[in-house]
């Protein structure tokens, strides 16, 4: 016991007196003292020569000696990194094939965002851009939602619970609405972004999703623009062979209204499993801004006539890129992400 003291006397003395002031010198240290074949660990070795009656005392010893070691080690490490001298010219090989970027992937409802808003932007319309968390003003009331309208029950709107007034919008309008008050005609905007609905998570919806709405305001501005419009998108997004047809529908803030189809782009209409055998495919609803909308945001509705129209991006672009589950879209999963790489 007295032997293995003395001994690891010696190897402090030996540590305190070591020059560590160098990466070199660092590495040297650490082979010496802290290796696999080094001293701290040969000199554990020796516990085994210890007398039972002195194992505590020995263990002890050894354990202090150890945490001695390592924390020169960590010491000179910060002192010895700032002292290294930047490698010379000759050191710098640049031959050398330099370290892989792995680059990342756009998400694929950036992809079918930037898709759909890019053939509005040819048409003449920009991009808008507005708050998430909205007040019932903006999101309900402007767009001429009656105050009973299911829509604004709690069981289908977020509210914020600090806040009655607030929610989460539940469609990109407020963005047209909060255009629509500042007062500058014509209007030709396109407004992307995120919409939050309470509804039960599945395979097929979601808590929130995507949407892609429209808005053109001016003079004169018919039903026919609104087909027109709407046709060119269908013919660019699906290529020329595809058809349209409207069917009147009812939407509280556009009158008249439509939802308009598209001949399935699976099948070219003869009928399959995604177009539910009947040979169309619903894309995106859509009509003529009601005169309350527009005098709500202080629009001359004897004036202006306007179109809108609004879609969703989650369907189409679980239809293009085949995704069977659209919790794919929010789970962040690499393995799924990366899968579009390259893609457009
Ligand atoms: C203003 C006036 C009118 C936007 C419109 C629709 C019809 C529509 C749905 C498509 C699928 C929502 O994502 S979805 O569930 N939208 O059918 N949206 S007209 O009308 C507006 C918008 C703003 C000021």
């Amino acid at each position: 016991m007295q032997d293995l003291v003395q001994k690891i006397e010696a190897y402090r003395k030996e540590i305190e007196v070591f020059e560590v002031s160098t990466a070199q010198q660092l590495e040297e240290y650490r082979i010496k003292f802290l290796g696999t074949k080094g001293i701290v660990k040969a000199i554990f070795g020796e516990m085994k020569t210890v007398a039972p009656e002195n194992k505590r005392e020995a263990g002890q010893v050894l354990n202090e000696f150890k945490q001695f070691a390592e924390a020169r080690y960590e010491e000179a490490k910060g002192s010895a990194i700032s002292n290294e001298q930047p490698a010379t010219e000759e050191e710098i090989d640049l031959t050398l094939p330099g370290d892989p970027i792995e680059i990342g992937a756009r998400h694929p409802i950036t992809l079918m965002r930037n898709r759909i808003v890019s053939i509005f932007q040819r048409l003449g319309f920009s991009v808008a851009d507005g708050p998430e968390i909205e007040d019932d003003w903006h999101n309900f009331t402007a767009l001429n939602l009656p105050e009973n309208h299911p829509a604004r029950d709690m069981q289908d709107t977020f509210y914020i619970s600090q806040n009655p007034d607030w929610l989460l919008r539940t469609h990109t309008s407020n963005v047209q609405i909060r255009e629509m008050q500042k007062g500058k005609l014509p209007i030709r905007i396109i407004c992307p972004g995120r919409v939050y609905r309470n509804e039960t998570i599945s395979a097929r919806s979601h808590c929130f999703f995507h949407q892609v709405e429209g808005l053109y305001i001016d003079e004169n501005v018919s039903f026919a623009d609104l087909k027109q419009t709407l046709y060119f998108f269908v013919q660019e997004m699906f290529g020329k062979d595809v058809k349209v047809r409207f069917r009147p529908s009812y939407f509280p803030f556009t009158e008249p209204s439509a939802e308009m189809d598209v001949s399935c782009f699976i099948c070219g209409g003869k009928g399959c499993r995604i177009c539910k055998h009947s040979g169309w495919v619903e894309i995106l609803g859509c009509g003529m801004v009601h005169p309350n909308v527009l005098e709500a945001c202080g629009i001359d509705a004897e004036k202006y006539t306007g179109f809108a129209f609004g879609m969703g991006i989650e369907r189409p672009a679980m239809l293009l890129y085949d995704v069977t589950d659209i919790r794919l879209f929010s789970e962040n999963d690499i393995r799924f992400l990366k899968q579009f790489k390259g893609a457009t």
